[in-house]
């Protein structure tokens, strides 16, 4: 299976996050993909190549041209203040605060931020848009007619929503795959997540729509970050009514129970039959996780790849979450490993 990846990554490389109280040092960091990229290299899975640049379009077809807009320019903003700190915003437009966008800067920030843990830098906007090509690159070999892509996302986009970045998460890469392999001939895509966490931003852009199949397995935001979307009573609306999947299951679930809740997805996916399959491919799901309370061993990685493999369908891989950094390389290239044995 090929590999896309670009460099670009180093650029978002925040100095802190806040997390129980304190800032600590982003737990999402540039080390995260240099460790992938290693182990992919290591262990031969495929060729590896630099994405093509395919513009802004392919990213105003999910995202808000409003929210674009604020963080092609954010950085310039802010920093034309006088600040020269990572832009981290300090409140929401909670309930019945007024909805009108702020003119400022630091009112935007807040109006189109999920949480506190996401910073914006000086090199955000390019990795971001890096970012959307990787995963988009790793799309065009689908139509191309490959098996399976691999797109090494970094930042990981999957709490990323139509209008709001959060979770370290700013563009929604597999949204912007899955919509381009839409527009592109694919007359349904299915989106699997399999990260720890919800993905609420995915989610919120496909909730109305029956084109686009979303299912997630995340730890239960009844205890669990993102806290407010993910619970199993959300099915979609309108015409999305019925397609919209989650999987919530406590911290601390076993690995037993968390293959269930796979088997339930994979059977899901195979009645849509779907044109093309997004994984949300999110390792921390790891026993070692520092913020995450699943199960899962390096070996388990194996057999979620050949699990995915077995739906048969073409599949774009796009990296989401995983915070163990020493083993978040071994632990994607498993999954990628089972694919490939199974296909
Ligand atoms: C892409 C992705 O995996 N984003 C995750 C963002 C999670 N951010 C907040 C996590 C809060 C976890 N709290 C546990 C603290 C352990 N000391
Ligand atoms: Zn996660």
């Amino acid at each position: 299976m090929l590999t896309v990846y670009s460099d670009s990554h180093r650029l978002q490389n925040g100095r802190a996050e806040l997390i129980d109280g304190t800032l600590k040092p982003c737990f999402e960091n540039p080390s995260r993909a240099d460790m992938v990229l290693t182990e992919v290299r290591a262990r031969e899975l495929g060729d590896i190549i630099s994405p093509r640049a395919h513009g802004l379009d392919p990213i105003l077809r999910v995202h808000d041209a409003g929210y674009v807009g604020f963080l092609q320019t954010a950085w310039e903003r802010w920093t034309a203040m006088g600040r020269d700190y990572d832009a981290l915003p300090k409140m929401w437009q909670i309930r019945r605060l007024r909805e009108a966008i702020p003119e400022h800067v630091e009112g935007q920030l807040c109006y189109y931020s999920m949480d506190c843990g996401t910073p914006l830098t000086a090199g955000t906007w390019p990795a971001i848009t890096a970012a959307a090509d990787v995963a988009l690159t790793g799309a065009d070999r689908l139509l191309m007619g490959d098996r399976a892509a691999f797109a090494l996302t970094r930042p990981p986009g999957h709490h990323a929503a139509r209008d709001y970045c959060g979770g370290y998460c700013f563009f929604n890469n597999a949204a912007i795959a899955a919509q381009s392999l839409r527009d592109r001939g694919c007359q349904r895509v299915a989106i699997l997540d399999v990260d720890y966490h919800h993905g609420n931003g995915t989610q919120d852009i496909f909730y109305d729509r029956s084109d686009v199949l979303f299912l997630s397995i995340h730890g239960d935001p009844r205890t669990e970050y993102p806290f407010f979307l993910g619970f199993a009573d959300e099915k979609g609306e309108g015409a999305g009514l019925g397609y919209n999947y989650n999987f919530p299951l406590p911290a601390g679930a076993s690995v037993s129970n968390w293959f269930v809740a796979l088997d339930c997805a994979l059977e899901q996916i195979d009645r849509f039959a779907p044109d093309a399959l997004v994984v949300s491919l999110g390792v921390d799901t790891f026993r070692g996780d520092p913020i995450s309370k699943f199960q899962l061993d390096s070996p388990d990685f194996v057999t979620l790849g050949s699990r995915l493999a077995s739906a048969g369908v073409p599949t774009l891989f796009c990296l989401e979450g995983g915070y163990a950094v020493d083993p978040i390389g071994v632990n994607v290239a498993n999954v990628l490993a089972g694919f490939n044995a199974r296909s």
